[in-house]
């Protein structure tokens, strides 16, 4: 970092209106994740002051309005002195001129290039309103803009103490059609950041709910290993995690626990940004750490009989935070989360290796308790494997012969319109059998318990009976044998009564459904059925309210001045009149039914981890949320 620093440092590149003119080009569109960009943008330099020792806390600040942000940083305060020369102190060429961050020496990490570190100036151009305020030199200065335009020079507006630079913006409506940012995504972004960025203190106001908070953690990733783990109700196998923190060519920071879990948890990030689908980082970890772990049982003899360990069986159950710094990173993918430079993963991976073997050799009875895990691990996979061939053998063959015994299939399975109707309870399953239509509706009633399957693995799982009928009637196979093109289905819709114990079963056919057939939740193949809870008689009109905010509306829209309105509350599917049942729930034209979505992966598994075992109602209602959210609705 230059130590005097003033505007003929940064080089001009291009004015701004082509920011306007193709916003998408710089932030990847101007839907909800363009919008956001402009927040971690702003953040993204705030923590750069940071990373680079000039500053220790940063506040955020969403206004009440719901559509406009404030970041503070403590740093150094971006210089506001005007070149004689240009005639535009620092701060106005950061803000007024594209790809101008003073971010190209050689040590800082922007991002140029990608969506991310598209520069100050970006966010600025498509601002109906942008204010920065800087503390430094014992004055307060502050300059104010419209769309990316200057409204007058720095002005100095009073004396102050400490240094540091405040951006507040509130980006332009032309520009996105929605601007209403969400408190929930901003809060999360924060929280990570601090922990990646160790003793960082980053406040949150949020002033549409009146919440504050304050995320600092001077044990950075290992909090956020611990945190993750016990999210996960997951039992770790050893207790002090592998921790790796280098900064010498590469940055890398990493922590490792292998946990009883049966799945592989790790989350990565480049420069901060979560790389959702990994890529060349997560390649090179993976790659150290089987090295590592294979040499270490095989110097000490530890190979399983009878059984070779794949790279997976190495990973089960290992939780893990990879935060890499990468210099000029390279995104890839639909969604630009996954890193893609190529040299990355041979430095990854000759760091991780050494260090990891060194840890292994160094905790004897850690290394044990994970070399356990992965026979263990091995052993179940060859159990499973058995199991899966046996529903695999047994969907192939899938005469009518095959299929379920209480599933009343439709005449014409496999069609794209037909649907499968998971019902819960014999009775319920009688008048949907009745009420459907027959030529495209099957109708699978479950009887017993279904499995809570978060944490069973799949063999476990499929002694299920009613799970494992489920996946027969689908025809789709399952896990590794899951082949989305023999799935008898168009739809799969869950039906369950309207109360605690519906919610609870059709939550865990969503687990399941999530955790082993995750495709159908993909390929917007899972349904929720929305049946009524009361039947309201208003005169000759009939009314059907799905809860008790449903009513309260029905009734206020159209009892007033009117006859008595009689309510019948339904005690469960099963006292629906095969007709009602069809009218309200089953009818593709008069049902509602929402979709169930994948809104975010990493937050989905996480909330599910988080609320199993817990309140049922409680799991449901997130899942309810994210189906909402999928604004899906069967017409
Ligand atoms: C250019 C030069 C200097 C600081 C900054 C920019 C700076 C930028 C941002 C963006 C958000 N917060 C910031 N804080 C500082 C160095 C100034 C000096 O040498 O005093």
């Amino acid at each position: 970092m230059a130590t005097s620093y003033t505007a003929k440092d940064i080089t001009v590149l291009e004015g701004l209106e082509p920011v306007r003119k193709r916003p998408g080009m710089y932030i990847g569109g101007v839907g909800a994740t363009g919008l956001h960009h402009l927040v971690w943008e702003v953040l993204d330099n705030a923590v750069d002051e940071a990373m680079n020792g000039h500053a220790t806390s940063i506040a955020v600040t969403l206004h009440e309005d719901g559509a406009s942000v404030t970041v503070t940083d403590d740093g150094r305060g971006v210089p506001v002195d005007v070149h004689p020369k240009t005639g535009q102190s620092a701060l106005e060429v950061i803000l007024t001129v594209l790809h101008a961050g003073g971010k190209f020496d050689v040590g800082s990490y922007k991002t140029a290039g990608g969506l991310h570190g598209v520069g100050a100036s970006v966010v600025n151009a498509l601002s109906k309103e942008l204010v920065a305020t800087v503390r430094r030199d014992g004055f307060q200065w502050e300059q104010r803009y419209r769309q990316g335009v200057p409204q007058g020079p720095v002005r100095k507006i009073g004396p102050a103490r400490g240094t540091g630079t405040t951006i507040y913006f509130h980006p332009d409506p032309t520009i996105f059609p929605r601007v209403e940012f969400d408190a929930a995504l901003i809060r999360e972004r924060l929280e990570v950041a601090s922990y990646l960025h160790k003793g960082l203190r980053i406040s949150f106001d949020d002033r549409t709910s009146g919440e504050k908070l304050v995320f600092q953690h001077d044990e950075g990733l290992l909090a956020y290993l611990q945190k993750i783990v016990s999210g996960r109700l997951a039992r770790a196998v050893h207790e002090a995690p592998f921790a790796l923190a280098r900064d010498n060519g590469l940055r890398i920071d990493l922590v490792l626990q292998w946990t009883e879990s049966t799945d592989e948890h790790l989350r990565s990030y480049v420069n901060g940004i979560p790389t959702g689908s990994g890529g060349t980082h997560e390649n090179g970890l993976r790659a150290g750490l089987g090295k590592a772990v294979r040499n270490f049982i095989e110097t000490h003899g530890l190979s399983p009989k009878g059984v070779t360990l794949t790279a997976e069986d190495l990973r089960e159950g290992l939780t893990g935070v990879l935060s890499v710094f990468v210099r000029d990173p390279q995104f890839q993918g639909q969604t630009k989360d996954r890193l893609n430079n190529p040299e990355i993963v041979s430095q990854v991976d000759s760091l991780v290796r050494p260090a990891l073997e060194h840890w292994l050799n160094h905790n004897i009875s850690a290394a044990e308790a994970i070399v356990l895990r992965i026979v263990l691990a091995a052993r179940a996979r060859e159990a499973s494997r058995a199991a899966q061939q046996e529903v695999a053998r047994k969907t192939a063959t899938s005469s009518r012969l095959n299929l379920p015994g209480k599933l009343s299939d439709c005449t014409t399975p496999g069609a794209a319109d037909s649907e499968l109707f998971v019902v819960e309870g014999d009775s319920a399953g009688g008048s949907a059998k009745q009420g459907r239509d027959r030529t495209r509706q099957a109708i699978l009633p479950l009887r017993g318990k279904v499995l809570n399957t978060e944490s069973a693995s799949l063999a476990k799982v499929l002694e299920n009976k009613e799970l494992a009928d489920l996946v027969t009637a689908l025809g789709c196979g399952v896990g590794r044998h899951f082949d989305a093109a023999r799935l008898r289905y168009g739809k799969v819709i869950i039906l369950a009564d309207a109360d605690s114990d519906g919610h609870h079963i059709a939550t865990l056919l969503l687990t399941f459904i999530y955790r082993h057939l995750p495709e159908l939740i993909r390929l917007g193949k899972v349904y929720l059925a929305q049946p009524p809870l009361y039947r309201i008689d208003i005169g000759k009109d009939t009314y059907w309210a799905l809860d008790d905010e449903d009513r309260a509306r029905i009734l206020k829209a159209h009892a007033r001045g009117r006859a008595v309105p009689e309510i019948t509350r339904f005690k469960g599917l099963g006292e629906m009149m095969p007709k009602v049942l069809w009218e309200t729930t089953l009818n593709p034209r008069t049902r509602r039914v929402l979709r169930v979505a994948i809104a975010d992966a990493l937050v989905t598994d996480r909330v599910i981890n988080e609320l199993m075992g817990r309140d049922a109602s409680a799991r449901f209602r997130f899942i309810m949320d994210r189906a909402d959210q999928a604004e899906a609705l069967d017409v």
